[in-house]
């Protein structure tokens, strides 16, 4: 007998504290490193569009950043484009920690938007390896029941990949009867430009560690094929609030910098299958998360 189920496509937004684990998941999902994942809170600023193509089903992520309080305007950009995010989807993913339980901070994610926006939620409970009872498995499960009417409960371990297939088959049950909404080639929208910025901005996050917390931005400012030379030249500006901050940045005798860029290039390079040359700057631009035009050349939507 003929299988006569259709083809199903949508939008799904992943919601929950900062490093409940949403770039690991999506991560896992799409196989291919989109969103950066650091042990740092809050390293997503952007929208990160990923998209799985399955025989049956295409699913669009929408990697939100985490729900942050703040009142710079970094902050309210972030917060406008995780609520875009969740009014545009068609089914919400609400990510808590297995091994912290339901914390205030989710408690208000659930109040303040799953329950307002009334819309297919599944809730993943995420970093079951990190429980050191599994037997607080159940009541988490049991508690989770009562707060909300969630159409899915899922344990998962997205460092493992335990459950992962159980939750993209519960993504595809909530989807809309939809034709592909995207080309198969195509895993993300984001363009060039702004993904080359996140890998850019992770070696720094990774390299410079606790003293450079969140205040350094990158802009590419241009991307340029030489055809005959198998050649891309990238400039790029790191932007930094302070003087000292751009002298950790650059390092005793540049080595910073250095290791920075040799990173960066190595990972450009490997993703664009083409010899890199990456020009780094490090400009002081103070309150720089103030900076309306400047959020805009970064990619944040306001
Ligand atoms: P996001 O801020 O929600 O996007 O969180 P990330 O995906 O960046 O993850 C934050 C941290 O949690 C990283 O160090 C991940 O490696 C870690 N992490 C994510 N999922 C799991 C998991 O299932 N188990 C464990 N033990 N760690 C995880
Ligand atoms: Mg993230
Ligand atoms: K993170």
């Amino acid at each position: 007998m003929e299988q006569d189920k259709k083809f199903k496509a949508g939008f799904v937004a992943l919601i929950g504290r900062p490093n409940v684990g949403k770039s690991t998941i999506m991560n896992n999902i799409l196989g291919t490193k989109l969103s950066i994942v650091s042990p740092k809170p809050q390293t997503t600023r952007m929208r990160i569009l990923g998209v799985k193509h399955d025989k049956d089903a295409q699913i669009i992520f929408l990697d939100t950043p985490g729900v942050q309080k703040g009142k710079d305007l970094l902050t309210k950009v972030v917060m406008e484009s995780a609520v875009g995010s969740m009014e545009e989807a068609d089914i919400i993913v609400m990510i808590i920690e297995a091994d912290k339980g339901w914390t205030k901070e989710d408690e208000q994610i659930l109040e303040n938007y799953i329950k307002k926006l009334n819309k297919p939620t599944i809730l993943v409970i995420n970093k079951i390896d990190k429980m050191k009872d599994k037997r607080l498995l159940l009541p988490l499960i049991e508690e989770s029941t009562q707060k909300y009417n969630f159409a899915e409960i899922i344990p998962m371990s997205a460092i493992k990949g335990e459950n992962i297939d159980r939750f993209v088959d519960a993504l595809k049950k909530y989807l809309p009867e939809s034709p592909p909404l995207f080309p198969e080639d195509q895993i993300t929208d984001l363009p060039l430009r702004f993904y080359i910025a996140e890998i850019i901005r992770e070696k720094i996050f990774h390299n410079t560690r606790q003293e450079l917390p969140y205040s350094a931005a990158v802009e590419v400012e241009s991307i340029q094929e030489i055809e005959d030379k198998n050649l891309v030249v990238i400039n790029a500006v790191i932007y930094v609030e302070k003087e000292n901050h751009k002298g950790i940045i650059i390092g005793r005798k540049g080595q910073m910098l250095k290791k920075i860029g040799i990173q960066a290039r190595e990972e450009i390079e490997s993703i664009l299958g083409k010899k890199v040359h990456l020009n780094l700057w490090v400009k002081v631009k103070p309150r720089w998360k103030e900076d309306i035009r400047l959020l805009k050349l970064l990619g944040y939507q306001y």
